[in-house]
């Protein structure tokens, strides 16, 4: 009797390790077909696009990344084209990734805890050019300083990249503002424009966001618009300070970051997919992305291989260990 429940005992233990090391070993990856990460042309999103690919080849997936446009990329995660995006920003990709997971069936992969805006911002010293900042009224106000010989008498607003969905013309248009918006074709000519700015501490509003790499390497300040409530400011035009316009609001001041996927991960390769609902940012780990590239000089890749090494707990976390 003694010797059978000893028995069984051990059968049973051994059953359980076999069990276990089974699923250990035979779970990733559950297909070699790739996973197509989404890349966007941003720094942050850049780097960590890459981190959660290296992570993801570390567990033996094969990864291909993809570029594509901040807002067509959705419908194309949608369709299967592409399938996991880990940086959707709520203030310029909100309408396009809502009306993907609404429409279209993609899949809404997490938030991340890191808060985001992205705005008008100005460097510190413009405040004492222009008395009344952050106000945007105040800003309006002193347009004439912002002015090239482009955009005089009005003001320049240096935009953003076209495809980051922002139309700030209209909000200028709405907002019945004293200022032309001029877009850059992409974000090496925002610093550009900032750093030439700063040197000769000249006024200079241009869009700006964070976390990003910017606050630890100037002081300065984002300017204050009417803060929207949900969408009214954009489907309301009795909303906000012009009765007759949609459009007359900023962006969210605390905006969301989520990430995004295919419908069809869950099933191809369940526990990559596990990993993905787990990745999540915090605004130091987002801006010290950048960091690393912006100020530090490192390529993607290589800022990427510090991040991973910088972030070992972290990864572990998502790794459920
Ligand atoms: C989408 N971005 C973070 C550059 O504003």
């Amino acid at each position: 009797m003694f010797i059978r429940t000893m028995k069984t005992t051990a059968a049973v233990a051994f059953a359980a390790t076999v069990a276990w090391s089974f699923s250990v070993q035979a779970a990733a990856p559950e297909s070699d077909d790739p996973i197509i990460i989404v890349q966007n042309n941003w720094t942050s999103q850049l780097v960590l696009s890459t981190v959660v690919g290296k992570v993801l080849e570390g567990m033996g997936y094969t990864v291909e990344y993809a570029p594509s446009d901040s807002q067509l990329q959705f419908k194309a995660i949608a369709d299967g084209d592409m399938h996991f995006q880990v940086e959707a920003w709520e203030g310029s990709m909100k309408s396009a990734y809502e009306k993907a997971v609404a429409e279209d069936g993609m899949v809404d992969a997490g938030t991340h805890e890191a808060k985001t805006r992205e705005e008008w911002w100005v460097p510190s010293y413009v405040a004492d050019k222009c008395p009344g900042l952050p106000d945007w009224k105040a800003l309006d106000k002193c347009a004439a300083i912002f002015a090239v010989a482009e955009t005089a008498p009005k003001g320049r607003f240096v935009g953003p990249p076209a495809d980051w969905g922002k139309n700030y013309a209209e909000r200028v248009g709405a907002l019945k503002m004293d200022f032309v918006a001029i877009n850059v074709g992409q974000a090496a000519t925002l610093w550009a424009e900032l750093d030439a700015a700063v040197a000769k501490k000249e006024p200079v509003v241009l869009f700006n966001w964070t976390p990003n790499y910017i606050e630890a390497k100037y002081e300065g300040m984002f300017i204050d618009f009417p803060e929207p409530e949900g969408d009214k400011c954009m489907t309301d035009a009795s909303w906000g300070p012009n009765p007759d316009a949609t459009g007359d609001c900023g962006a969210p001041r605390a905006g969301w970051l989520k990430k995004a996927a295919w419908s069809g991960i869950a099933d191809e390769w369940p526990e990559a997919w596990k990993v993905m609902q787990s990745v999540n940012f915090s605004s130091q780990q987002i801006a010290a992305a950048s960091l690393l590239v912006d100020v530090d000089g490192l390529s993607t890749e290589e800022a990427a291989d510090k991040w991973i090494a910088d972030n070992g707990s972290v990864i572990a976390k998502w790794k459920g260990m």
